[in-house]
């Protein structure tokens, strides 16, 4: 790794990159890999690969008991497990949703002929502003999807107020809130249910795997049968299914990554920590807070490089690359700027003033097991220079 001291320094100026080999955001942590081999070994031995087999069991109850809540429903990933609570809640018509999400959010949706309405969020906390979900009810709603973004919880009392007085569906995209809590109780018992993803490059992965958590009984129930084709025993379908089922070898994963989890969060929080550090007093750049009297995940750290810096967001992901630091845009543009959500709703960014402003200055940088606090000074020495301009 170079030191950095001025910025004849950096690699936009024709210096070499300050990191070797890439530095990703996303970058997965990886659990005891003996442990996990003894699982896949017994899983050989097994002959049993998919299919509810008994590691996915263990691992549902285990991140029931985690999360304290009645039901987990492991499934193949966050994305069908959104389309799966989706349909098991029988939404139709028009949902409201953040645009400034991952496009699953509101693809999940469109994907089953379901209206996503985009609505607005606080410039603030990044999450869906109540107001602005208020105002996009129309007479053909019939659910809402709050997003916990980064970690952080969305207002969970006041969209469920919102969908009491408006007989609408809630539920939420947790994709980033795996072992965060919300007013001392873990996220995974909210609103009708709550929506994990569990993807390599969530802080608690398994490979590729999500989880649907919920305290009702019924609704639990329709989605594992929905899960596996609509099967209720042998040859009797009852439902139009699909196939979400997470297999044996992502369930290892899931085991031996729950085993390690507080020992990675406590690396995120650590690295939080060093950037809030090396950040501080940047012009212009705001590190995202979390709330610390909650559990946070860390997993995402999050600037905003606002009109007081002098370079702007574009730049610093462009310097940060050359230093090969995968820094990320996201979720720049918002969904509604995407192509599919472009052609069909081109009015939808009319109402969503600040989720443009927000997309436009937000850079998430790397953390996790795989960065260190050298990695984290080397980025944060490289934004500062590129700040100073000298
Ligand atoms: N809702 C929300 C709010 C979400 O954020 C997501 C997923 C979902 C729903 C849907 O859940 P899943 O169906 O995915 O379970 C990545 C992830 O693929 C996606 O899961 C995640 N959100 C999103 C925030 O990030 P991309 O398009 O940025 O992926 P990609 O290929 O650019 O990889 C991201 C970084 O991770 C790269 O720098 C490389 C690194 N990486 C990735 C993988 C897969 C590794 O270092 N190792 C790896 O194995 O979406």
């Amino acid at each position: 790794m170079k030191t950095l001291t001025s910025s004849k320094d950096l690699a936009i100026n024709g210096a070499p990159p300050c990191f070797t080999a890439p530095l990703h955001v996303g970058r997965p942590n990886i659990g005891s890999r003996e442990d996990f081999m003894k699982l896949a070994s017994d899983i050989f031995e097994r002959r049993w690969l998919s299919n509810n087999g008994p590691l996915v069991q263990e691992l549902e109850k285990r991140i029931a008991d985690f999360l304290g809540v009645k039901h987990c429903v492991a499934i193949c990933n966050g994305t069908v497990a959104l389309e799966i609570a989706i349909r098991a809640l029988e939404l139709e018509g028009e949902v409201i949703v953040p645009s400034y999400t991952f496009i699953a959010t509101a693809h999940a949706l469109q994907w089953q002929a379901i209206t996503p309405v985009f609505a607005d969020i606080d410039p603030k906390t990044h999450a869906l502003d109540p107001a602005a979900v208020r105002r996009m009810i129309t007479p053909k709603t019939t659910g809402i999807i709050g997003v916990h973004l980064w970690g952080n919880t969305a207002p969970i009392e006041e969209l469920q107020e919102i969908a009491d007085e408006f007989r609408l569906n809630l539920l939420f995209d947790a994709a980033h809130a795996f072992a965060c809590s919300h007013r001392g109780q873990m996220i995974g018992n909210f609103g009708r249910c709550e929506v994990f993803s569990f993807h390599a490059t969530k802080f608690f992965n398994t490979f590729e795997g999500g989880a649907v958590a919920t305290n009702d009984d019924a609704l639990a129930e329709t989605m594992r049968l929905m899960r596996n084709f609509g099967f209720a025993g042998f040859d009797n379908v009852v439902y139009s299914g699909t196939n979400g089922k997470m297999i044996e070898i992502a369930a290892a994963m899931g085991l031996v990554n729950l085993d390690a989890i507080e020992g990675v969060i406590e690396i995120n929080r650590r690295n939080y920590e060093h950037y809030r550090q090396e950040l501080a007093g940047l012009p212009g750049i705001t590190l995202l807070g979390f709330d610390e009297s909650e559990r946070r995940n860390f997993q995402y750290v999050v600037i905003e490089v606002g009109t007081g810096c002098p370079v702007n967001r574009d730049r610093i992901i462009e310097t940060l690359h050359a230093e090969n630091v995968l820094a990320r845009k996201y979720f720049w543009p918002g969904c509604h700027q995407m192509k599919p959500y472009r052609d069909l709703y081109p009015d939808a960014g009319l109402s969503l003033p600040n989720t443009i402003t927000v997309a436009d200055k937000v850079i998430v940088l790397p953390t996790g097991t795989a960065v260190d606090e050298q990695d984290i000074i080397a980025i944060c020495a490289i934004i500062r220079i590129l700040i100073a301009g000298q």
